[in-house]
């Protein structure tokens, strides 16, 4: 009896070692930017509340330090990352709809409707979940990065001012077509290849929003700014959904919580930070142009939306369409 006993305690202590052995996890999280550029600094959040709030630790993988965006996708897919940090720029190439992001003017450029949107959208908190879910991605959250400007090496004041130039975009096929609408010849690459491209005047211009553009260098290699408007860059992010599935509830909870926890500092990081970075690049360099598009200029790049509108609904059918009708229908919430 007593050694039955002693037997059942050690298997039980044994047991329970492995229980909290295994309890203790290291998670992997890769992201499309540099530890202090907004994504770094929302995946930095992410790890101290889940490292202040578990024994779990999680390992930060900057840009570059396991390959191009599309890299890190495949890498969460395939389960040998935890979490990613992709924007739609990138993941509209495996998920048509996630494309809706470059509509040209749906999106409000910035601001507290622009938040308000990304807090409460039933198209990204409810629909857009389910359609990752088929690519095996539990979608966290999504939210913005800040106004997209050009940056060129031409002034850019209407359409015609962007014929002929290579304009780089991300690679997915609706920003193409939507750079091909402004006029543009668009020319789409991974990140690591913008900087060189506009050094040997490949490409003679990009966009991105102002924070990167300061932080990436990208005005020591064009001379104009221009803001045309036209969207916000949204970014999101993701755990691989059979990882995500296996947590138990608490975790799977820390998780949300932190990704909460992450959003919120996010949004407020961003307050006035278009417009330190620009202070920052005009110290730099105060030959560069800052335009801001009047009224009518914008429309002209406004009359394309149409177009573009109608080449998303043709690439995605009805299902894009749901998402479109359902992002309209969020975002006129936000703003009535
Ligand atoms: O333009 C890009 O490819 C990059 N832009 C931003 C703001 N973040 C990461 C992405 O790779």
């Amino acid at each position: 009896m007593k050694f039955k006993t002693v037997l059942i305690g050690l298997t039980s202590a044994a047991a329970l070692m492995a229980t909290s052995a295994s309890a203790q996890q290291t998670w992997r999280y890769a992201f499309e930017e540099a530890i202090d550029e907004v994504q770094g600094v929302f995946a930095t959040q992410f790890k101290d509340h889940i490292e202040a709030n578990s024994d779990h630790t999680v390992q930060l993988f900057p840009f570059g330090t396991l390959g191009e965006s599309d890299d890190i996708m495949e890498q969460t897919q395939a389960g040998i990352l935890q979490f990613v940090n992709q924007s739609p720029g990138f993941t509209g190439a495996l998920i048509p709809e996630a494309q809706v992001f470059f509509v040209p003017y749906l999106l409000p450029q910035e601001g507290e409707a622009l938040n308000e949107f990304f807090r409460t959208s039933v198209a990204i908190n409810e629909m857009f979940p389910e359609l990752y879910a088929q690519h095996g991605l539990e979608l966290l959250t999504m939210y913005p990065e800040g106004e997209v400007v050009m940056t060129t090496r031409n002034p850019v004041r209407s359409p015609d001012d962007l014929s002929e130039q290579n304009i780089r975009v991300m690679t997915n096929p609706l920003l193409v077509e939507s750079y091909r609408a402004f006029g543009a010849v668009p020319t789409p690459l991974p990140w690591g290849e913008v900087y060189g491209a506009l050094q040997t005047n490949m490409i003679q211009g990009q966009e991105n929003p102002m924070f990167f553009v300061e932080s990436t260098r990208m005005y020591e290699v064009t001379d104009h700014i221009t803001f045309t408007g036209h969207n916000n860059f949204t970014t999101a992010l993701m755990a691989n959904q059979d990882f995500f599935n296996d947590l138990s509830e608490e975790d799977q909870q820390l998780v949300r919580e932190a990704t909460q926890v992450a959003f919120d500092y996010i949004l407020e990081y961003q307050e006035g930070l278009t417009e330190s970075a620009l202070e920052t690049i005009l110290e730099s360099k105060p030959s560069m142009t800052v335009t801001r598009l009047s009224d009518e200029e914008r429309q002209a790049f406004m009359d394309t939306a149409e177009s573009v509108e109608a080449e998303f609904i043709r690439m995605t059918g009805d299902s894009g369409r749901e998402i479109l009708e359902q992002m309209k229908a969020d975002l006129a919430a936000v703003t009535d």
